[in-house]
This record gives C-alpha cells, sequence and structure tokens, in this order.
C-alpha cells in the first residue's frame, strides 16, 4: 500500500529490511549499539564486520535518540540507529519514547541528506510493544514529519510477515478514513494517491 503525503511516498511493505535499497534503513538497537537479536541481528550480519567497527566508535544511544553509520555490505548507504522503548519498562513514557525514535531517525536523515528512508516496526519484537498500539503511532509521527517538510520523498515501513504488514495496513487505512471523514488536509484529501502495490 501506498499513500502521498504532501509531496512524499509512504509506502508499507512486507519483507525483510536488510534487502531494501532506500538510501537508509533504520535498525532497531539498544542503548550499546553493539548488536543484538531481531532485525538488529539481521542488519549486523548482512552489513559485515565493519558496522561493529563503527558503533564502537559511538559511544550509544540513549532510548529515543537516533545516530547515523554507513551501511557497508548493504544495499543501503546509511544505517541510522535508533532505541526504541522497552514497553513494560518504560510505561506512561513509552508511547512518546516511540515517536521519538521516529522522529529523531527522521531527522538524522534530514541532516545527513538521505532521500529515501526503510524502518522496521520499532519495539515490537524483543522489547514487548503491541503492534496495534505501536503501528499508529509509528504512522503518525512518520506522517506529521512529511507534512512538515519535503526533503524526504520516500518512507518505506517493512513489515516482518503478512500479519505485521495487516496490522499496519489497518491503521494507515483507519488514519485515511478518519482524515477523509473531518475533511482535514493531509494524505485523506488525495485518494487517488492511494493504491496497491503489485
Ligand atoms: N526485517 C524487518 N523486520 C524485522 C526483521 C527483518 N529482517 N527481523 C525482525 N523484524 P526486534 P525491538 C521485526 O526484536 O522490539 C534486539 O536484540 C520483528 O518481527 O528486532 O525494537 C536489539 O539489540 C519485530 O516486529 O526489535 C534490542 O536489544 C520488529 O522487527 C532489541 O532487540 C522489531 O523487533 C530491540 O527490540
Amino acid at each position: 500500500m501506498q499513500v502521498i503525503i504532501n509531496q512524499s511516498w509512504l509506502e508499507l511493505a512486507e519483507g525483510d529490511i536488510t534487502k531494501q535499497d532506500t538510501e537508509a534503513i533504520v535498525n532497531a538497537a539498544n542503548p550499546s549499539l553493539l548488536g543484538g537479536g531481531g532485525v538488529d541481528g539481521a542488519i549486523f550480519r548482512a552489513a559485515g564486520p565493519e558496522l561493529l567497527e563503527e558503533c564502537r566508535t559511538l559511544g550509544g544511544c540513549k532510548t529515543g535518540d537516533a545516530r547515523i553509520t554507513k551501511g557497508y555490505r548493504l544495499k543501503a548507504k546509511h544505517v541510522i540507529h535508533t532505541v526504541g522503548p522497552v514497553y513494560y519498562r518504560d510505561g506512561e513514557r513509552a508511547p512518546e519514547l516511540l515517536a521519538s525514535a521516529y522522529r529523531r531517525s527522521l531527522e538524522v536523515a534530514s541532516e545527513n541528506n538521505v532521500r529515501s528512508v526503510s524502518f522496521p516496526s520499532i519495539s515490537t519484537g524483543a522489547y514487548g510493544y503491541p503492534i496495534e498500539e505501536a503501528a499508529p503511532i509509528a504512522l503518525r509521527t512518520v506522517i506529521s514529519y512529511l507534512e512538515s517538510r519535503t526533503d524526504i520523498e520516500l518512507v518505506r515501513f517493512v513489515l516482518f510477515g503478512h500479519s505485521a504488514y495487516q496490522v499496519y495496513e489497518k491503521a494507515l487505512k483507519a488514519r485515511e478514513q478518519g482524515t477523509r471523514e473531518q475533511g482535514g488536509k493531509g494524505a485523506g484529501e488525495q485518494p487517488s494517491g492511494i493504491r496497491n502495490l503489485p
């Protein structure tokens, strides 16, 4: 599924983020930035040992913040490492920290002239954030960023498995519907921009 937000594309795709050809891919990392399981492990394996070498020089990353490295053996030129909240540990602050992880990743992309970015579903694996709660926050934060500026031309959510894809698709469709019903500004004003990927 694709929608146009302002002058940019927002896409939902099912797949493996390590295979994406966007200029940057985002890693759902931990504060050490020294690797782990899930999407983090997959990115470190695919990028090769040079990624770990560069990450050692960064001194970690706080929850809700982001850092950029090269992509090494990946198709993507850059990896943006962000740290999402741990759902049960961060409690009431979890939604704002999750939004911050997406927003800071996009700010770091903009600062580095990156025009296309792929995101995984941050915090919804080992960090335990229920995906039905995380998807609307992820989408709302990215949409609001794209509405405020035009330098990033494409943001792709790469969802691991069909059920994750369906959760994001449902959340995006609900948002589109809500925007249209309110007659508000935004993606819902451009239903011709909504189409399914082949
Ligand atoms: N491509 C896209 N999405 C993926 C991939 C992949 N190759 N592999 C897994 N996912 P997680 P978190 C999905 O656990 O919850 C690590 O150990 C997965 O299905 O990777 O933010 C870090 O070092 C899930 O929906 O990240 C941290 O310690 C989503 O990516 C911790 O896990 C996120 O799951 C971070 O936990």
